[in-house]
């Protein structure tokens, strides 16, 4: 191995670029923890397009992580009342095999689904589909990306007739509008933001937007803050187009020559004049005048968005409705502009690419074309037919499916369903009534194994080799650095090897994540997403950007290339024009009411990743933020006669959460703010995701997670158990319908 590995930041989609540097460097003595376990240290890549050399806290510790309550080895039970017991490799696929055989014979193929991550590299994300869709014959693979990016998934294939973010970092230093909304980017996409913040804070013409219901870092340093009731970004959106329109700040050209539908758009956004805007979303006029001229005035405007617009049920519409404010200024396909979607999950991209949601197949394809599944069944030497044209589970109908009885085995890999579903109380009890749960993690306890009659140890970040794909089209290889810890294998390696085991010799016979990824990429020949240039042994000279052809990789790796799509201003649909959209707003799946006044809105920290499985066991992390703290606004907490640091009941239609109040200004009245980090492991009651509801997006079929109603109401501190720990919160929720021996 060499003296540094240069790889890719495993956490957020920016993709940092990181070296990692081994244990024992010449002249050093070995760095070791209190386990005597070895220290790897990571540092910015400085040769890395994306990132140049800088990373954030999570990237910088993420050597701290990686020897701290893995999983060794397979483990299995044959009902939830028994203890997990340790078993070889060997037992452990034979009962899989046996369980996936049984519930073909007994359900068919539609009672088999797998619900993946965007934390998976490219490889194990191709070869988990090549096995549902190709082999089994069932659509029913979906990935947390469903809770995540699908929204945006959808408003680009809508309105320009494919998958595929058209914009790059560089962007970021060349735009004279940065209008972000519904993203708290200082705090989950650090990088991306020090880039804008910089350049911002350079060239004082340059404007910044923020619309957020939170008065956020990212918020903080803007122009403009526009603070809008949650779930009103439509009639806000629709709202700057009613200006754009009055004053005409619009580009006439490019919508004849570029676009579809602008007049019946023109006329939806006619009902939107400033005065219903402003009492829709709680903003002034002022402010609404504001944006609407320094989008309409700004040569470049560029937006960016995350989950505040994806994690709805009119995700969707939301997308469409900010690309809609591109196409009808000219916003788009030149330095500086476009519509920017911010990817979450290191990977989600790489996921998007090899057809990792229920209704996609690889290469931005769709199972409902028939082409296409032809096209794909060849590569994947299947009979013709075997794909199914029918869209499998999404996520949320997964649990709906094991609710109902109608799934015999349910596969979950690099993802923490019984912490991170929506409703989660009604989540945990469609998991218990699962008959065959397999969950495949790397680190041990987990929430979701509470659930599992088998666990699978998977190798992760930096002890397999494999490719991830960032926000900006940047695909990083991200080599093996250290060895396999205990018995764990790599998750491609595990859904291949199920895979013959069901018969399937010829379609899992690669050997290495080398030949599995030649095969992806042959299937992207041709596509917006062309990455024939591209394969390991290149990537392992530095990073490159997709759309890359074959025999193109070094002029793009030298930046001799368009780094934006549609330059030509043709985009991906039949008739080469881009498609309009009019949404009206609908609001909330889950307004306030008497008894549910607030709006809970929950998102991310800083410091924290999702369910914790990595940052719960950092020290200089879980120092930072050691309890859940939930935000309030001084009027709110005034009424409710609380202070922060004094403890609230949350309660939504569904359950409820105990926690401590923050109380700030930094939020509006009326809404209040959970982090989502928190399940049953690292605390009692803290779980956000017991308020929240399950409705989704009709369109990409995503929930709304960013808000429900509750009330709040005073408690006193709830009765502190100083002895709980992980290991005995695990037992607790254990002993509800079942027990487990955990070895921490
Ligand atoms: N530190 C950290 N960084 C991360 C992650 C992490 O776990 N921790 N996870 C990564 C992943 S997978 C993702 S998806 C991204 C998410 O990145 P973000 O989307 O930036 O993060 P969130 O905190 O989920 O939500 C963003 C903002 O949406 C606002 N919001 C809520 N409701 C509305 C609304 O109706 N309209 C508007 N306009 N805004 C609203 C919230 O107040 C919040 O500030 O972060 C990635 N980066
Ligand atoms: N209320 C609320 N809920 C939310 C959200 C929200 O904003 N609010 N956000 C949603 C979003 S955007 C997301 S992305 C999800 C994230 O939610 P999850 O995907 O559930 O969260 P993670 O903690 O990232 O779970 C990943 C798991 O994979 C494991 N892992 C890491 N690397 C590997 C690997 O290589 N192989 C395998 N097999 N396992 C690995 C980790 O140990 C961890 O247990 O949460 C969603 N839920
Ligand atoms: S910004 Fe994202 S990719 Fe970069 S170091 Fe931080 S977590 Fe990692
Ligand atoms: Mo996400």
């Amino acid at each position: 191995m060499t003296d540094t590995s240069k790889t890719l930041c495993p956490y957020c989609g920016v993709g940092c670029g990181l070296e990692v540097l081994p244990p024992a460097r010449p002249g050093r003595p070995v760095n070791r923890d209190e386990h005597g376990n070895p220290v790897w240290q990571a540092r910015g890549d400085r040769n890395h397009p994306s990132s140049k050399g800088q990373v954030c806290i999570k990237g910088g510790t993420v050597g701290d992580s990686l020897d701290r309550s893995r999983l060794l080895y397979p483990m299995m039970r044959e009902s939830l009342d028994q203890p997990l017991r340790r078993v070889s490799w060997e037992d452990a696929l034979s009962r899989i095999t046996y369980e996936m055989r049984k519930t073909l014979e007994e359900k068919g193929p539609e009672g088999i689904a797998m619900y993946g991550s965007g934390q998976f590299q490219t490889e194990d994300y191709y070869t988990a589909q090549k096995l549902l869709k190709g082999c089994l014959g069932t659509n029913n693979f979906d990935a947390n990306s469903r809770l995540c990016m699908s929204s945006a998934v959808a408003g680009y294939i809508q309105s320009f007739g494919s998958d595929g973010p058209p914009c790059c970092y560089d962007d970021l230093e060349q735009t004279d509008c940065a209008f972000l909304i519904g993203t708290n980017t200082a705090d989950c996409h650090p990088i991306v933001f020090n880039r804008l913040k910089k350049y911002h804070k350079k060239n004082r013409k340059v404007k910044m937007i923020v619309v957020d219901p939170r008065y956020t870092d990212t918020a903080k340093a803007a122009d403009l803050h526009l603070a809008i009731k949650p779930g009103t970004d439509i009639a806000l959106l629709n709202g700057i187009a009613h200006l754009l329109l009055r004053h005409g700040w619009i580009d006439p050209g490019f919508i004849d020559s570029c676009t579809d539908g602008f007049s019946d758009y023109a006329q939806v956004v006619k009902s939107y004049p400033p005065e219903r805007v402003t009492e829709i979303c709680g903003i002034t006029l002022s402010e609404l005048t504001k944006a609407a001229a320094w989008w309409g005035k700004s040569e470049r405007v560029l937006s960016m968005w995350s989950m505040g617009v994806n994690q709805s049920t009119e995700g969707t519409a939301k997308c469409r409705t900010i690309i809609n404010l591109h196409l009808m200024t000219g916003n788009i396909g030149k330095p500086g502009a476009g519509p920017f979607s911010l990817t979450g999950q290191p990977n989600a991209m790489g996921g998007r690419e090899a057809g990792g949601l229920a209704h996609i197949l690889p290469g931005y394809r769709l199972v409902k074309n028939p082409e296409h599944r032809q096209t794909v069944e060849k590569v994947w030497q299947v009979p013709e037919k075997s794909i199914s044209p029918v869209p499998g589970l999404a996520a949320w109908d997964m649990m709906l499916a094991l609710e109902r009885g109608d799934l015999g085995v349910f596969w979950v890999a690099a993802t923490n369903p019984a912490v991170s579903m929506p409703d989660i109380k009604r989540t945990q009890d469609a998991l218990r009534k699962s008959p065959f749960t397999i969950c495949q993690d790397a680190y041990y306890p987990t929430e979701t194994a509470a659930f599992a009659h088998v666990v699978l140890p998977a190798t992760q970040w930096g002890e397999k080799t494999g490719v991830m794909t960032n926000s900006e089209r940047v695909v990083t290889y991200c080599p093996a650095f250290r060895n396999p810890v205990g018995e764990a294998r790599a998750d491609w390696e595990i859904f291949a090897e199920v895979g013959r085991r069901l018969g399937f010799e010829k379609q899992f016979a690669q050997r290495t994540s080398a030949e599995v990824y030649d095969e992806f990429i042959s299937l992207t020949a041709g596509q917006l997403c062309d990455a024939t240039g591209l394969s390991h042994e290149r990537l392992a000279k530095g990073p490159i950007q997709w759309p890359c052809p074959a025999g193109e990789s070094d002029a793009i790796a030298h930046g001799k290339h368009d780094k934006r799509l549609y330059t030509d201003y043709r985009f991906a649909t039949p008739n080469g024009r881009a498609k309009f959209c009019a949404f009206h707003i609908k609001g909330l799946a889950e307004p306030p009411d008497e008894n549910f006044p607030f709006v809970l809105t929950t998102g991310r920290l800083y410091g924290h990743w999702h369910t914790q499985s990595r940052t719960g066991r950092i020290e200089r992390i879980v120092k930072k933020y050691p309890e859940p703290l939930l935000e309030v606004n001084p009027k709110d907490a005034q009424l409710l006669e609380v202070q922060s640091g004094d403890w609230v009941e949350v309660r939504s239609p569904r359950s409820f959460a105990q926690i401590k109040v923050l109380v700030t200004q930094n939020i509006t009245r009326g809404t209040v703010f959970m982090p989502m980090h928190w399940g049953f492991l690292w605390g009692d009651n803290m779980e956000v995701n017991a308020l929240t509801h399950p409705e989704v997006c009709p369109i990409s079929l995503e929930p709304e997670l960013k808000a429900c109603a509750v009330q709040v109401t005073p408690i006193a501190a709830p009765q502190s158990d100083d002895e709980a720990t992980v290991k005995t919160r695990f037992e607790a929720v254990q002993k509800l319908a079942m027990r487990v021996e955990v070895t921490v």
